[in-house]
């Protein structure tokens, strides 16, 4: 597939911009070769500079759930934008957003927008701590909850494909109060309860990980999250950015009955525009400024576009009473054919999914399946990287690292899927 333009632009682009990108999960880090530079998205699909088409399942990294281009949403961003771009003051499309939250995340009393899932957690932490009192926080070793310096240890996603879990610019005293756990060790939070629960100000945490690649978490694994917390009144956050009207309409938190005390959104709820949000009970919310003292702020929050853009997208998944049959549906037919494909050509694989997420792991010898980040660790990362490059100039394009995870859409097709498998087919045999 010749791809000459995406490289010329990327080699302008290294000399313009760090690792030539805006964001590192997009470098190519753990599979090599040079990032494909895009034109446009329509649908399913993506399509580079050199006029090349791939079948999306990075979908923005989870935002574009409805598929590139949906008509619903251009018209709703047409619409805002004749009205002005942004005025740093109430709209009554907030009010409207606020209130989808609340109706689809009935845990979610009171919320406030953001610009970003990383602004989003950083802010549910500080309130965490400001109306706890107490300092610690908990995070568990796979999981990536944005960029934020006290979340920045043991992190999953493009930092634990970079192999660098902590990183530099993060001082002692910003992860000292950070306390790392592994994913799904329910003794392991029990012990630390036992020990030390009066001390911790919140636990966040992916319900359904996906920065580790696919991993859900275990049902008594989140339940004895919520009866730890409770009984010492630590505040639990469900980092809902990317589960967040993916697994289900009202999130993980609805497929698996477990009420957070705060969540934590991003992604689908912008409509792939800058929208990040985070919410809970109004007792908590409540300490927010200018209410309370617990100070967060942003100059664009609520913008009008984002929020129209966020808007459409959720109305139209609630005007869809099958959108999560059908996501789930173009999902297990996309886990099964990968999975007879890679078993015909005697490759030991696992495909994990839940809703609208998976992850393709290429197992070590040692696991069956991946529960936690030792396991996704142990995974066959070169492997991976030969069959992303196979599928790519198969005209697929698959999240360029094992620890990520894959998106379907409501427009990938059985048509859609099948022309996956077949080039899925091709790269597994040519391991
Ligand atoms: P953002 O700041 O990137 O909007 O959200 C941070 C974040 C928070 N919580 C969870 C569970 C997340 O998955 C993310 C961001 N996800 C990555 C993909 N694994 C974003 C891709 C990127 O960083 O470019």
């Amino acid at each position: 597939m010749n791809r000459e333009k995406s490289r010329q632009i990327f080699e302008e682009a290294l000399t313009l911009i760090p690792g030539g990108v805006n964001s590192p999960a997009r470098a190519f880090g753990g599979v090599g070769g040079v990032p494909v530079v895009i034109d446009r998205a329509e649908g399913a699909y993506l399509y580079d500079v050199d006029g090349n088409r791939y079948v999306d399942y990075v979908l923005s990294w989870g935002p574009m759930i409805l598929g590139h281009g949906d008509p619903r949403v251009k018209e709703a961003l047409a619409k805002a934008v004749e009205r002005g771009v942004s005025y740093g003051a109430p709209t009554e499309a907030e009010n409207r957003l606020a209130s989808l939250l609340a109706e689809m995340v009935p845990s979610i009393e009171k919320s406030r927008l953001v610009n970003s899932g990383t602004e989003a957690t950083m802010s549910a932490i500080r309130l965490a701590r400001g109306y706890t009192g107490r300092n610690k926080i908990v995070k568990f070793s796979g999981c990536y909850h944005g960029h934020a310096d006290s979340l920045l240890v043991a992190a999953g996603s493009a930092a634990a494909t970079l192999a660098v879990p902590d990183s530099l610019g993060v001082t002692p005293g910003a992860a000292s109060d950070t306390i790392v756990m592994q994913y799904n060790d329910v003794s392991g939070i029990e012990e630390l309860f036992a020990e030390r629960g009066r001390e911790i100000a919140c636990v966040i945490v992916e319900p359904v990980a996906g920065n580790m690649g696919c991993v859900p978490g275990a049902p008594e694994f989140l339940q004895a999250l919520r009866a730890e917390t409770e009984k010492s009144g630590t505040v639990l956050i469900f980092d809902e950015v990317m589960s967040g009207f993916r697994v289900a309409r009202g999130g993980a938190q609805e497929r698996y009955g477990i009420t957070p005390d705060l969540t934590t959104l991003g992604k689908i709820v912008g409509g792939g525009l800058p929208v990040g949000a985070y919410g809970g009970r109004a007792e908590i919310m409540n300490s927010v400024a200018p209410l309370g003292k617990v100070y967060q702020a942003g100059t664009l929050s609520g913008n009008p576009l984002a929020t129209a853009a966020g808007i459409a997208t959720l109305e139209a998944i609630n005007a869809d009473p099958n959108f999560y049959g059908t996501i789930s549906r173009a999902t297990e037919r996309l886990a099964k054919g990968l999975t007879t494909a890679a078993s015909a050509a005697g490759v030991k694989v696992a495909v994990q999914w839940i809703g609208g997420m998976s992850t393709l792991f290429f197992l070590s010898d040692t696991d069956e399946k991946v529960i936690d980040w030792p396991s996704a660790s142990r995974c066959e990362k070169a492997r991976f990287a030969k069959f992303f490059h196979a599928l790519l100039d198969g005209g697929v394009y698959f999240p360029c690292s094992q620890f990520e995870t894959m998106f379907t859409s409501v427009v990938h097709t059985d048509a859609v899927i099948d022309e996956t498998i077949a080039v899925a087919k091709d790269a597994f045999n040519a391991l």
